[in-house]
């Protein structure tokens, strides 16, 4: 197996009430898992087998090699997921990444409300993006498997909107699983982590 399922940086039931153990079973247990599995069998016997996981992301991407870009990025987006969020107390931006969000969006809760617009209004199946672009900041909602990764923006939090995020907890109800990402779950100390690495990428120009 040349590609791993990465470890859920916490307990199955530890997202609870917001994300039942149950969800977390099947998303990543199932869902997850599924996407690496596919990805390996896939890659077999290709060149991407010796890749890295971004890597085989941007290279099938460039080579329209579909079934194993799908399952590459899914792979990834998973992992980026399950760190966008956290257990325990919600927390607050802070830093520069908080100096941001208040010059661009007017704040906490004008952001909350501008990612919960491009969340819910993701038709179909997809993920919505906190990226930053040079030295800004910007929303972004992408469909089925795609990613900022194959763009010059660098992602710093995501929210799975797949029905198979929240269906067992929220049913149809989309914008209840997103207020919940939004005011408790959201990781803000990986988020600024990820843009202190995309700055100090920038200055290095790599
Ligand atoms: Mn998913």
């Amino acid at each position: 197996m040349t590609f791993k399922l990465t470890e859920l940086p916490y307990d199955l039931d530890a997202l609870e009430p917001h994300v039942s153990a149950r969800t977390l079973e099947f998303h990543y247990g199932k869902h997850h898992k599924g996407y690496v599995d596919k990805l390996n069998q896939n890659a077999a016997g290709t060149p991407y087998e010796d890749m890295a996981l971004e890597e085989a992301i941007k290279e099938s991407h460039k080579n329209d090699d579909t079934p194993v870009y799908n399952n590459a990025s899914q792979a990834w987006n998973h992992t980026f997921f399950w760190d966008s969020m956290r257990p325990g107390v919600a927390s607050r931006p802070g830093g520069s990444l908080s100096d941001m969000i208040d010059s661009q969006f007017g704040g906490l809760d004008a952001f909350r409300k501008q990612f919960k617009e491009s969340a819910v209004g993701n038709f179909g199946s997809g993920w919505t993006w906190l990226v930053a672009d040079e030295d800004t900041l910007a929303i972004v909602s992408t469909s089925n498997a795609d990613s900022p990764l194959t763009t010059p923006t660098a992602p710093l939090i995501t929210l799975d909107v797949w029905e198979h995020a929240y269906y067992l907890d929220y049913q149809n109800s989309r914008d209840k699983f997103v207020d919940a990402f939004l005011e408790n779950l959201i990781n803000w100390d990986f988020a600024e982590d990820n843009l202190e690495a995309y700055k100090t990428r920038r200055q290095l120009n790599v």
